[in-house]
């Protein structure tokens, strides 16, 4: 049993959705997360554990192979897809709801802002590491976020910024964050920051990619 869960795992990790998917050529024809999943409540094991020691070891896997450039955009998106896809089966067997998210973490790529792929590739594997992702989308006012933290209690909320222009706006909503609501957590991300200016700016945490994001989140829920 021990061994599909491994096999799911890799499937994820190497973005293998299905039997019927062509990537990657060398898995082709083989079952992918979808039939492995299914194999794995036939035999018995928990969702919780194929969730766990499955798809998100997985996505773990891709998320840290991403941070080391061992991996690229088009292999996370296929790892998230795997998941997903596998995650449907698991659905029905999380009875309590959303009992099983490790929290909750609101993102959005800043005011004035339309870059989203390295927002929702961070969404992607934070959600991965079992976190719910409420997505805002692109962008995102300060009072969007501000209404965000008030209907999500205790969130945290992740940020994304592209453009030198709107690393302003985006100091602007943390600042504004931490004046209304100073245990909100903040992470930023976005090619033009750097640690410097995310403390500047009163953040929490730079993600310089999704892996620390998930690692700093990974490192609130233990209480650290
Ligand atoms: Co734009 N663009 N763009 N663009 N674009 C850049 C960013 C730019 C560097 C290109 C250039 O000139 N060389 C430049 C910015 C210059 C600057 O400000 N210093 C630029 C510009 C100028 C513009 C426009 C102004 C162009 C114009 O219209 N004249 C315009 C602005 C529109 C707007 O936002 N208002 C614009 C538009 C666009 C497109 C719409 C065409 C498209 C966006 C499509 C989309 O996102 N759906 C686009 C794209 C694709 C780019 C480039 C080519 C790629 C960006 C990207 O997606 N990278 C980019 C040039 C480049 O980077 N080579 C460029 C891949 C992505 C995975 O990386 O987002 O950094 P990134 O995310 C990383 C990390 O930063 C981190 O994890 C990710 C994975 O490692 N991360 C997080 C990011 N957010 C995170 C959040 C976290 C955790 C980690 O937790 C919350």
């Amino acid at each position: 049993m021990e061994q599909t869960l491994e096999q799911i795992a890799r499937c994820v990790e190497r973005g293998k959705i299905n039997a019927a998917s062509p990537f990657p050529p060398d898995l082709a024809g083989q079952d992918g997360a979808v039939e492995l999943t299914r194999k794995a409540l036939a035999q018995g094991l928990e969702a919780k554990a194929i969730l766990n020691q499955g798809l998100i070891l997985g996505m773990q896997r891709i998320g840290v192979k991403f941070r080391d450039n061992l991996a690229f955009v088009p292999d996370v998106l296929l790892a998230a897809k795997a998941m997903n896809a596998a995650m449907k089966l698991l659905e029905p067997y999380f009875k309590e709801g959303e009992s099983r998210y490790k929290g909750t973490l609101v993102v959005g790529t800043v005011a004035g802002d339309l870059h989203d792929i390295g927002k929702n590739l961070a969404s992607m594997i934070i959600q991965g590491a079992g976190w719910k992702v409420v997505d805002m989308g692109v962008d995102v006012s300060t009072e969007k976020f501000l209404n965000a933290i008030k209907e999500n209690a205790g969130c945290a909320v992740g940020m994304s910024a592209l453009l030198t222009t709107t690393m302003v706006n985006m100091e602007k909503t943390v600042r504004a964050i931490k004046q209304a609501s100073p245990s909100t957590k903040v992470l930023v991300g976005g090619a033009p920051l750097n640690q410097e200016f995310a403390h500047k700016m009163g953040a929490d945490c730079y993600c310089p990619d999704p892996q620390r994001g998930a690692e700093y989140l990974e490192s609130l829920a233990a209480g650290a």
